[in-house]
């Protein structure tokens, strides 16, 4: 089997005010140290690692509406906008390791600065849509792909520090995969605009093998694109990947979770990842902490050329006697 060389550049973005819970900022560094660099490097990436953004504190960050902490999170993924902006234009395949799902905006954003024909698979219990309008809680961890689709700028308010932000995908060029706590007004959100959806039922009934089948007939049906994924760890079962903030029982198994990355490697079109809620904070037990960021390092290693049958180099030969 040939390797493919990857060079990855990876972002920390320690970063937890799009939803409530104190330590999903620590998510980039418990991540690095299950040692993330090494393994990549390990199956011979090129690895840049730009260290973590340094957020400022916003004060006076009062609700919009029900929004809350617009001016901290739109301040904040303008940051992780231009910082992945940067790796792509360095060269790299942009590793996002967040902090919480309110960053997709800013890496999502940067990426198709970059890369505008960029499509998205979103891997994730939750569908992340709700606009500010419709959000039961006002997490904007619950919003990021509102404020990203063209489809529905008119229905985003302007907010304080989110000025910047452009619609910058289509709802056909999305995918979402592991489905299964969505709100009505996301789901008809969904629905109306036709974006392609494999919940956990469709998990279930095709098999995964399928659904990346046709999770890529769909982002490819007219021409190659770059691949956006981003990887929620809540997607994963929550006896894999205890350690975060909203965890949904009946997820992706680790196999299925894997599977996810490898086929998406294979396509040789992944051009960005987010990797986002790991909260070790959350984690009952230290060992619970370390499980969630060891799968999530898996996840990554899945995505430049990690294969369960095992590699070899090229030049490869058995040493004789
Ligand atoms: N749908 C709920 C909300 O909008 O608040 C829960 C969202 C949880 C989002 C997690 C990160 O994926
Ligand atoms: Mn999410
Ligand atoms: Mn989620």
């Amino acid at each position: 089997l040939r390797r493919q060389l990857h060079s990855v550049g990876i972002v920390g973005a320690p970063f937890s005010r799009g939803q409530p819970r104190d330590g999903v900022q620590r998510g980039p560094d418990v991540i690095r140290g299950a040692g993330l660099v090494r393994k990549l490097e390990g199956q011979d990436c090129m690895v840049k690692d730009y260290g973590n953004l340094i957020f400022e504190e916003v004060s006076n960050d009062h609700p919009f509406g029900t929004t809350k902490q617009p001016r901290a999170v739109g301040l904040a993924n303008k940051q992780v906008a231009d910082a992945v902006q940067r790796v792509k234009n360095d060269g790299y395949t942009c590793v996002m390791l967040g902090g919480d799902h309110s960053l997709a905006i800013g890496s999502i954003h940067g990426h198709a600065a970059c890369r505008p024909e960029l499509s998205v698979v979103w891997v994730d219990a939750h569908a992340d849509i709700n606009t500010p309008l419709t959000s039961p809680t006002g997490n904007i961890h619950g919003q990021p792909m509102s404020y990203l689709i063209h489809e529905l700028h008119n229905k985003i308010p302007v907010m304080p520090n989110f000025s910047w932000i452009q619609p910058c995908v289509t709802a056909k060029d999305i995918v979402y995969i592991g489905l299964r706590d969505v709100d009505p007004e996301e789901h008809y959100i969904l629905k109306h605009l036709g974006i392609k959806t494999f919940s956990m039922t469709e998990v279930d009934s095709l098999g995964i093998a399928r659904v990346m089948e046709q999770t890529c007939d769909h982002i490819f049906s007219k021409i190659k694109k770059p691949i956006h994924l981003s990887y929620d760890i809540d997607a994963l079962d929550p006896s894999l990947a205890p350690a975060t903030g909203t965890p949904v029982i009946g997820g992706l198994t680790y196999r299925e979770g894997i599977y996810i990355t490898e086929y998406l490697c294979q396509t040789g079109l992944l051009s960005a990842i987010d990797i986002v809620e790991v909260n070790p904070k959350l984690a009952k037990r230290e060992e619970e902490a370390q499980l969630t960021a060891s799968v999530a390092v898996d996840l990554v290693l899945g995505c430049f050329g990690r294969v369960r049958e095992g590699s070899h180099r090229a030049d490869y030969k058995i040493p004789e006697p």
